[in-house]
């Protein structure tokens, strides 16, 4: 064992598991350099300590993270492995004894960036050197998938395998600088409990950005308290009718606490000033066009909720709403969201984005759009629609030096059906299999200008998801293959050595107790 690199590929489509240490071709999202090391590879054993090193008086500084980014694996590594595995700094009596060590280097080479990481294991041990704690928790999630699958689970492993990390030199550092999923938590609402297990998939696979939508039609989900209807009315029901719910501001900073110590950054989306039904029932001032339906809405129609778009009501609301989102957000995006409106004039709508977006930028925060949002100015668009000559708009815009998010619908939206007659997901943007959501590049689907694309995100609808085990299905296997498009180099991209390495996962998601499609692309073992 030890003989493969990434540039070999996977196991010939067999997918057959070695019995020994983990081979570092299957690394998901694969990284920038993989050099196999030879020999035994590294062995937790009674004796293993999680060791933090200090440096300079800099990263003296951060000292305290990088503590807490160890005890993050540590406890991860402890659960299955029943291992004691203690933290240590380098001045403890520990300091010799063998093990996995995290060290802040600012001397690795610039482009190695904030979230890029070495790993070299061997016999001796396991080093992770990042020029910040964020690029020591990514390494800390490639370490994860150096160790046989029954890592992930979440008891401990009776009679389990050796658990010994192969022989590897790991270079790596992420392609886009903005990775991230979309969960829709108003066609049906999801407990913090259950949001945080979301995460937990995301930073597996070195995403960062998690996008909250929060508002829609059928919902509101974010307590605002100078606007108590908006929860008291707004959030109490969902899609097909069952009881919604909503975050309080103690349980969204919760959720924003457990992605911030993932490195995930929380993007609050709040849709305006269509989407808007729940707003509607909650303020009916605010529907001078009459468009909203009776309440609760239980449907799954879009497109017919505008608010009013103009008057001083409107945007005392608007202001009300950022305000506090602003205030529990430490975050630097505020999504604004701006799809599918109708029943105003397109001079009516885009004055209306372009205040909103003005309230954004004074609340200190940085406004982003769904595509439909570029004739208001807003800076940061999120492309998911081309139709309809969206797509130029998009275009002229980031020609005037917009931002773009790639979550085009045919490609990244996780609601769609694998294949048609699949029980889960709609099939509107068409049908998302495996190789189609893997195969493009966020960097020439539109003709952008060069440096446009901050990264990808992958959007999940749920008006016909109701369960955590329904989301896993829809997430995975296709959730890799975006990420592998926002974190893995272009010419890294190989849809024969992705699936090989997506098989090795499966296992994974068991030990993890994560429900997944069994897809037959993927050659499973
Ligand atoms: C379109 S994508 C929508 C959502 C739906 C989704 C279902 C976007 C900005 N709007 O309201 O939930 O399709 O796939």
């Amino acid at each position: 064992i030890g003989g493969e690199d990434a540039d070999q590929g996977g196991p010939g489509g067999t997918g057959a598991v070695p019995a020994g240490p983990r081979t570092a071709d299957r690394i998901v999202p694969v990284p920038h350099s993989v050099t196999a090391g030879s020999g035994p590879g590294y062995r937790l054993t009674e004796r293993t300590v999680v060791r933090t090193v200090a440096g300079t008086e800099a990263v003296e500084r951060q000292a305290g993270e990088v503590r807490r980014v160890a005890e993050q694996l540590a406890e991860a590594l402890r659960r299955p492995t029943g291992l004691p595995l203690p933290l240590a700094d380098e001045a403890s009596a520990a300091a010799g004894a063998e093990g996995i060590s995290l060290l802040l280097d600012p001397a690795l080479p610039e482009e190695t960036g904030t979230e890029g990481y070495r790993l070299t294991a061997d016999a001796t041990g396991v080093r992770i050197t990042a020029r910040t704690p964020e690029g020591l928790f990514r390494g800390t999630q490639t370490l994860r998938q150096l160790l046989p699958p029954q890592i992930e689970s979440p008891r401990a492993v009776t009679g389990g395998p050796d658990w010994t990390v192969a022989p590897v030199t790991v270079e790596d550092r992420p392609r886009y600088g903005y990775r991230g999923a979309m969960l829709d938590v108003t066609r049906h609402f999801f407990t913090p409990a259950e949001v945080k297990g979301f995460i937990d998939r995301l930073a597996l696979y070195k995403l960062n950005h998690l996008h909250l939508h929060l508002s829609d039609d059928q919902g509101w989900r974010i307590e605002v308290p100078s606007r108590p209807a908006l929860t008291t009315v707004g959030a109490v029901s969902e899609v097909d009718g069952t009881p919604g719910g909503f975050y309080t501001a103690a349980d969204y900073q919760e959720i924003v606490r457990y992605a911030q110590q993932r490195y995930l950054t929380v993007v609050p989306e709040i849709d305006l000033p269509g989407h808007s039904n729940a707003i509607l029932a909650s303020y009916p001032e605010l529907d001078c066009t009459r468009s909203a339906r009776p309440w609760p809405y239980t449907g799954i129609e879009v497109g017919f909720s505008t608010l009013c778009p103009t008057g001083d009501a409107v945007f005392s609301f608007t202001q009300d709403v950022i305000t506090e989102l602003a205030r529990i957000t430490p975050g630097p995006y505020l999504h604004i969201g701006g799809d599918e409106v109708k029943n105003i004039s397109p001079a009516e709508y885009a004055a209306f984005v372009k205040r909103v977006n003005d309230q954004v930028l004074a609340a200190g925060k940085t406004p982003v759009g769904w595509n439909q949002t570029a004739p208001g100015g807003v800076g940061v668009l999120q492309f998911w629609d081309g139709r309809s000559g969206r797509d130029a708009e998009l275009i002229e815009a980031a020609e005037r030096g917009a931002k773009v998010i790639m979550s085009p619908s045919g490609r990244t939206y996780l609601d769609m059906k694998y294949e048609r007659g699949y029980p889960l997901g709609l099939v509107w943007a068409g049908t998302i299999d495996v190789w189609t959501a893997y195969s493009w590049d966020p960097d020439t689907l539109l003709p952008l200008p060069g440096g446009s694309v901050l990264g990808v995100e992958a959007p999940l609808w749920t008006e016909t998801l109701d369960t955590p085990e329904e989301l896993d299905l829809m997430l995975l296997p296709r959730l890799p293959a975006l990420a592998e498009l926002g974190w893995s180099s272009k010419e890294s991209h190989s849809w024969d050595r992705f699936k090989s390495r997506l098989a090795e996962e499966g296992a994974r998601w068991e030990a993890a107790g994560y429900r997944y499609e069994k897809r037959q692309e993927v050659p499973w073992p």
